[in-house]
């Protein structure tokens, strides 16, 4: 206990009793503060088409929608560290460059077409194609190929704006933005190839395959805060169950099935998108045919900074956790 007269002088001196206070630093472990979430393609298309008709490049420098997940309170967040974003281009409009401390990537839907430029290199966007803009790359968008393209872009923003270290800049004549070839790495990962080496993966035990993008100079994730995986689920067969302190922004690439994410279901189908939340138990299964997802993570942060740990449901004897699986060596 502590008495009126010292609650009065610890107030004072801005200091707070440690034994007295109840949160998540004296947590046994960690609660998800995060909320389970789908944004079915039905309903972001039919948006995407409205927006195309109805906002013009004047009143959007980017036409943009968000997915803001209703567990972060109107913020720009998806997950805790990451957001997800429905973009559109019609034919013939172009999005003019700019760089920012923010890194992204962009996923590319079966409403494909345009060309993203990073640093004045060209990637086509072709559906299933994973585009990287990395922090401070110049990147705009064109679109010369007759129809409306849509993507989704995932970005680090809830991160980088939680740890106020956003910088924007629109090129200028002492910055301007630099010529083709400036930036070498690998920046398109064409789904084509992907789809070729994730097939020649051997399946885990529960069937599913999966092989994550990387950084061709280091072996690294692609980015230093957004890791990439691509998945490839067996039809009718579920997942192990699993938890991670790594909150994950998945993206149907094709077919369909069910996920159990926590206490939540979702079913989806091609070009959805859901979360999973930090520390939340997930399994998916596909139906009929085999599915592919591409799921978007913070793992390879968490991971540099000794925070990355998951729990398999094969773990576990009881209730109680019986072993973590700590991923921190
Ligand atoms: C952004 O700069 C782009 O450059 C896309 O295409 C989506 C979402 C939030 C903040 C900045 C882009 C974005 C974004």
């Amino acid at each position: 206990m502590v008495d009126g007269l010292l609650e009065e002088r610890f107030k004072e001196a801005s200091v707070l009793p440690l034994w007295l206070h109840v949160g998540p630093a004296s947590a046994h472990e960690p609660r998800p503060t995060e909320k389970p979430c789908m944004w079915s393609w039905p309903e972001l298309k039919r948006l995407g088409n409205t927006i195309g008709d109805e906002i013009s490049g004047a009143d959007a420098e980017r036409r943009v929608l968000v997915l803001a997940n209703p567990g972060f309170g109107g913020r720009l967040a998806t997950t805790g560290t990451l957001n997800a974003a429905l973009q559109v281009l019609n034919a013939g409009e172009t999005a003019a460059p700019h760089r920012h401390s923010m890194a992204a990537l962009r996923l590319i839907t079966d409403e494909d077409g345009g060309v993203t430029t990073v640093d004045d290199v060209n990637c086509p966007m072709v559906a299933g194609d994973l585009i990287l803009t990395p922090a401070w790359s110049w990147h705009g968008h064109f679109n010369n190929d007759g129809r409306r393209a849509m993507w989704i872009d995932v970005l680090d923003v809830p991160l980088v704006a939680s740890w106020n270290a956003v910088f924007i800049e629109q090129p200028s004549e002492r910055n301007p933005v630099p010529g083709a070839g400036f930036n070498t790495r690998k920046l398109r990962y064409s789904w084509a190839d992907t789809q070729r080496q994730l097939d020649a993966t051997p399946a885990n035990k529960d069937g599913s395959r999966e092989i994550r993008y990387i950084n061709l100079e280091d072996g690294g994730p692609v980015m230093p805060t957004i890791d990439v995986y691509a998945n490839r689920l067996p039809a009718d067969r579920a997942t192990e169950g699993v938890r991670s302190t790594a909150s994950t922004l998945v993206y149907v690439l094709s077919g369909s099935g069910t996920s159990t994410v926590g206490d939540k279901e979702f079913s989806w189908s091609k070009n959805d998108v859901f979360t999973i939340p930090n520390w939340t138990w997930v399994s998916h299964v596909a139906r009929d045919q085999d599915a592919y997802l591409i799921k978007v993570t913070n793992g390879a942060m968490l991971k540099t900074l000794g925070l990355l740990r998951s729990e398999h449901s094969g773990d576990a004897k009881n209730d109680q956790i019986t072993t973590i699986k700590s991923e921190r060596h």
